[in-house]
């Protein structure tokens, strides 16, 4: 299904007056306002293959009615969103629970909703039903070759499948590791896991990048054999420079300062990106914004200022990506909380009085800077989130307009109560 623009348009006829009112209250505080909706109106967010399905947890999994049932409809899914909010033009795929059949074909559907392919996921943590090895006990880091052998096939063929679709980019998550003290000789592990690594790197074409995830635990409870920025740094200044570290932000340990690496992963040239979501005991994979989203404005922080430090463009030269999964809520609203979350730190981010912070900072004037960081994130700038969206030819309030249009109902109608999408 296809949300038609001039429903849009009557929707937001309805609420523009009292967004007019909202935009330029908020407006006449913000000195940069043309280049703050500009900066926003370019910003697109992937959303993963993936988190088009009611996600589930280890105890269930509860479907909801008008899931997508095969890659078409997830794309077809992301062009809802992005007519919705103009901000999720890309969608990223995860090999094998999406497989493309026809490339061209897909290719040019994902053309037809203004979408494109972002990084392209390998899975090495689940066993497939035609593979002759498992990966029980791993995979790069595995002690057979006959397991590694499989594991680098499969990556180099999701790059494959990416050059096919006009990807640009490999993430790598491994669930490698141990789960009990002695399974694993750590410096083997490594070191099996960093051959195996480089020749997924050998096969990477010239104007790719290679995204190393890490993740402090599970599935493995003991050890992750890339299992902190650490770890993901040293493997990738050891493989090159098409080699970089992808921050999930729900894969530290409780209370890790992730602003403060970020900033440093900036500094060296070796940040790869985001998977964004929330949580509040481990990788819960939560609505971005949904628990910490004061946390979620300073990484922001950093980004704008580190990004502008080395005179990066913000919307092209990292990759944004949603990573979450959606239990409870219906995921199509999920996602649209989860980018407007994004959307509202960037804009906080780019409200920051820089000059003034930088003045306070160099004369240590904690309580000022304080309060110049809190003045931005306590400013509400949802006015400005949707007047982006509004110029950009998407909805003042997507999910309001979501609802209005009954898109679920329709999506029901056509797709079914009882369907499952492919993927967690
Ligand atoms: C992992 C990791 C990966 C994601 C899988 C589904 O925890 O975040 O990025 O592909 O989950
Ligand atoms: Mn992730
Ligand atoms: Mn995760």
């Amino acid at each position: 299904m296809q949300v038609e623009k001039y429903k849009i348009d009557g929707f937001n006829n309805e609420a523009l007056a009292d967004h007019k009112r909202r935009f330029e209250f908020v407006a006449a505080d913000v000195a940069n306002v043309d280049d703050v909706l500009a900066k926003l109106e370019a910003f697109q967010i992937a959303i993963p293959s993936w988190a088009l399905g009611t996600g589930g947890t280890r105890f269930g999994r509860f479907s909801g009615g008008g899931e997508p049932r095969s890659i078409e409809e997830k794309i077809e899914d992301v062009g809802v969103l992005h007519a919705l909010n103009k901000s999720s033009g890309a969608i990223s795929l995860h090999i094998p629970w999406d497989v493309p059949q026809n490339h061209q074909a897909i290719k040019t559907l994902a053309a037809q909703h203004g979408l494109v392919f972002d990084a392209m996921n390998s899975n090495t943590f689940q066993d497939q039903a035609d593979a002759p090895e498992s990966y029980k006990f791993g995979s790069l880091q595995h002690v057979d070759k006959a397991v590694r052998d499989q594991a680098i096939a499969h990556n180099i063929e999701v790059i494959k499948q990416g050059v096919l679709l006009g990807s640009k980019s490999l993430t790598v998550w491994l669930a490698d590791g141990s789960s009990f003290p002695g399974q694993l000789n750590f410096r083997g592990a490594f070191e099996r896991t960093l051959d195996s690594l480089k020749q997924i790197y050998a096969a990477l074409p010239d104007d790719w990048k290679l995204y190393l995830e890490y993740k402090c635990y599970e599935p493995n409870f003991y050890s992750t054999t890339v299992a902190d920025w650490g770890q993901s740094l040293l493997y990738v200044t050891k493989l090159g420079p098409k080699a970089y570290t992808l921050v999930d932000l729900g894969h530290h340990l409780p209370n890790a300062n992730i602003e403060q690496i970020v900033s440093l992963l900036l500094m060296e040239g070796r940040l790869a990106g985001f998977h964004f979501n929330d949580s509040k005991y481990g990788d819960d994979d939560l609505t971005v914004g949904s628990i910490n989203p004061y946390q979620l404005f300073l990484i922001f922080n950093e980004l704008v200022e580190g990004m502008d430090a080395r005179g990066m463009n913000h919307a092209s030269d990292l990759g944004w990506m949603i990573d979450a999964s959606h239990n409870l809520k219906d995921p199509i609203e999920d996602l649209l909380q989860s980018v407007q979350a994004i959307q509202i730190a960037y804009a906080q981010a780019l409200i920051v009085d820089k000059a003034a912070l930088q003045a306070a900072q160099k004369v240590s004037d904690v309580a000022l800077a304080q309060e110049i960081l809190q003045k931005a994130y306590r400013t509400d700038v949802r006015a400005l989130v949707s007047e982006a969206s509004l110029r950009a030819g998407g909805a003042i309030d997507p999910i309001g307009a979501y609802r209005k249009l009954a898109v679920r109902e329709n999506l029901i109608k056509e797709r079914g109560e009882k369907t499952v999408a492919t993927g967690l």
